[in-house]
């Protein structure tokens, strides 16, 4: 099978160019690029859990947990370890793979991190892969994430770096780069989208997904998120996205960053199953499973099986699993993919 492979010097007009074409020459063009290098069927599953919510200090005009927006939000402290395991035995038990632990913080301190570095571990050993997102690292604090075994980091640029400043005053796009590199350095893998439907352009859309596919190495896991817009953040009531826009985004996602898992993130819970299935055809194959995202709600969990079956998508095994069929018959999986 030809696989294409992943080029880090593609340009705006190429990138608006894939996003110009008749919607369904780029959906055949991103299923084409995605049957090179996945299983067109299956699904790679996290559960979400904020581990901190609320009273953050950053700006960000999204988000319901800033503390410098009028949101109807509880806040909450750092979660006990206990309560942590709890859910992610629950995540586990009903399919997921990776957990992903979110913290409302611009930056962790080195206090913070002794107590999420136990939450890496004790999620690690039920046999789970674990993400953290708790805003920005310094190189150092990236060293000890490695060490205690976190296998993903999530940092999202958002949006592109000439629409950022309508979005977030607090940090700098730039900010979040070197987060990334710091992240990158140490070898942890790293997971970077963005938010559509934040009122950006058709080039702003292009920009962001320039930035991440010219990084020089592609994210590992590329969240796409629409906007839950959140009574009483800066961004509610921002004029609703073409859906077809939303999945253009998708489709050009895949064809840029080949071997990346595309993941359809937040929004689900207000997009049709006809949207979400087109999302798939466009080449997304990764979502957040649970009832929860951090603070918002995501289709039920029985909603999704539901879906998932009447479009006959598995999820993908843990990668625990998978090493061990590789093991007992070597040539069986490697034929497989
Ligand atoms: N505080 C950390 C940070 O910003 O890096 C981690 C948590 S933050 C909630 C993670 C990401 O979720 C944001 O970067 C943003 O892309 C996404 N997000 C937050 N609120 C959202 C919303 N209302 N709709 C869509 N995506 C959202
Ligand atoms: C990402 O890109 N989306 C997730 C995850 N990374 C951390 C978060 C979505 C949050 C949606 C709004 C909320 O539930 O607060
Ligand atoms: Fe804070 Fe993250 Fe929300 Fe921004 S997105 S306000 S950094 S929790």
């Amino acid at each position: 099978m030809s696989h294409s492979k992943p080029r880090h010097d593609w340009t705006q007009d190429q990138i608006e160019a894939l996003l110009n074409l008749p919607f369904n020459d780029l959906l055949f063009r991103a299923q084409t690029v995605h049957r090179e290098h996945f299983d067109p069927n299956r699904l790679q599953v996290s559960t979400l859990l904020s581990i901190k919510t609320g009273a953050c200090a950053e700006d960000c005009g999204y988000c319901s947990q800033s503390a410098k927006h009028q949101t109807s939000l509880e806040k909450e402290k750092l979660l006990p370890l206990e309560e942590v395991v709890q859910a992610a035995e629950s995540a586990r038990e009903k399919g997921a793979t990776r957990f992903c632990m979110g913290a409302a913080w611009r930056n962790p301190t080195d206090k913070n991190l002794d107590r999420v570095i136990e939450m890496i571990q004790a999620v690690r050993d039920l046999g789970m892969e674990t993400c953290v997102t708790l805003g920005m690292l310094n190189n150092e604090q990236a060293g000890r994430l490695k060490e205690a075994g976190l296998d993903y980091y999530n940092h999202n640029l958002d949006t592109s770096p000439e629409f950022y400043g309508n979005v977030i005053s607090t940090r700098t796009f730039q900010d979040r780069l070197e987060t990334l590199a710091h992240v990158n350095r140490h070898g942890i893998n790293v997971c970077s989208g963005g938010i559509l439907g934040m009122g950006e352009s058709r080039a702003d859309r292009a920009s962001m997904l320039r930035e991440l596919a010219t990084l020089p190495k592609h994210p590992d896991s590329v969240p796409i998120n629409l906007l839950v817009q959140v009574e009483g953040t800066p961004l509610f009531g921002t004029e609703e996205l073409d859906p077809f826009e939303f999945i253009r985004t998708i489709a050009v996602a895949r064809i840029l960053m080949p071997g990346s898992h595309v993941r359809l993130s937040a929004g689900r819970a207000q997009m049709n199953d006809q949207m979400q299935a087109l999302c798939f055809l466009a080449g997304a194959n990764s979502v957040f499973y649970g009832d929860r995202l951090l603070t918002t709600d995501n289709p039920e969990a029985n909603r999704d099986l539901e879906l998932f079956r009447r479009l006959d998508i598995e999820f993908e095994e843990s990668p625990e699993l998978q090493l061990s069929k590789t093991c007992a018959n070597p040539d069986k999986t490697a034929a497989a993919v």
